[in-house]
């Protein structure tokens, strides 16, 4: 059975989220962060090298970083669910969109969380670098959110899944999310899913969920 390594307020909820939409039976094996540092505890090296969330183990395999994580459940376990047809324009929509939440919007998101935590006394990093990339890429996803209901089209699929994240981290920043409708909506709209309500309850406490609620 596939074991989640599952940290609190972490992106191990988006796996949580595709084994319940997938109706696939999991364990949850708890993490918690320390609360001053926010790292996960050193337990989690023992799963895998990095001890970063999430890590699974399935079948012998230990399996890291969210977007191969998907990538290998949807694959061993998804029988053609959530992921377009291969070959079709769809497929690579899906292929960009999966890489893209991780490769791209995150890097800047991250960036802007540990300077604003470690609150920088010379604001050119962020001036010149990032806040300008965060600006791109939600105007970007913005843009693409006006064109179909879910990122790859009219059809939710797991890209939709790894791209939660950010658009949920992006949400907690009312700064980022009130001029962005089309982020907002998707952001209700994944947490109306029930399978995402169901995650959320197996999975404990998670920030994120409420990001829309509080704005
Ligand atoms: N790109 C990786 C990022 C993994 C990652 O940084 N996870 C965070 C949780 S959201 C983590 O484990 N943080 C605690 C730590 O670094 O000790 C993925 O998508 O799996």
């Amino acid at each position: 059975m596939i074991v989640v390594h599952h940290l609190n307020n972490s992106r191990s909820q988006r796996v949580l989220w595709l084994l319940e939409e997938l109706g696939i039976e999991y364990e949850i094996k708890f993490y918690e962060r320390d609360q001053k540092t926010m790292l996960a505890p050193t337990s989690l090296r023992e799963v895998h090298p990095l001890g970063k969330s999430p890590v699974i183990t399935d079948a012998g395999e230990t399996i890291a970083e969210s977007g191969a994580i998907i990538e290998y459940i949807i694959k061993r376990y998804g029988n053609g669910r959530l992921i377009p047809p291969s070959g079709t324009p769809e497929r690579l929509r899906y292929t960009y969109w999966l890489h893209y939440a991780e490769g791209s919007a995150m890097p800047p998101l991250v960036m802007n969380l540990i300077f604003k935590h470690f609150g920088a006394g010379d604001s050119s990093a962020n001036d010149t670098f990032i806040a300008p990339q965060i600006k791109l890429h939600f105007d970007y996803i913005e843009s693409e959110l006006s064109k179909s209901t879910w990122f790859v089209g009219e059809e939710f699929t797991a890209a939709d899944i790894q791209m939660s994240f950010p658009l949920e981290s992006a949400a907690m920043q009312a700064e980022l999310i009130d001029s962005r409708p089309k982020i907002q909506q998707f952001v209700e709209r994944i947490h109306a899913r029930p399978a995402y309500k169901r995650a959320t309850e197996r999975g404990g406490r998670y920030d994120y969920a409420r990001a829309t609620s509080s704005h």
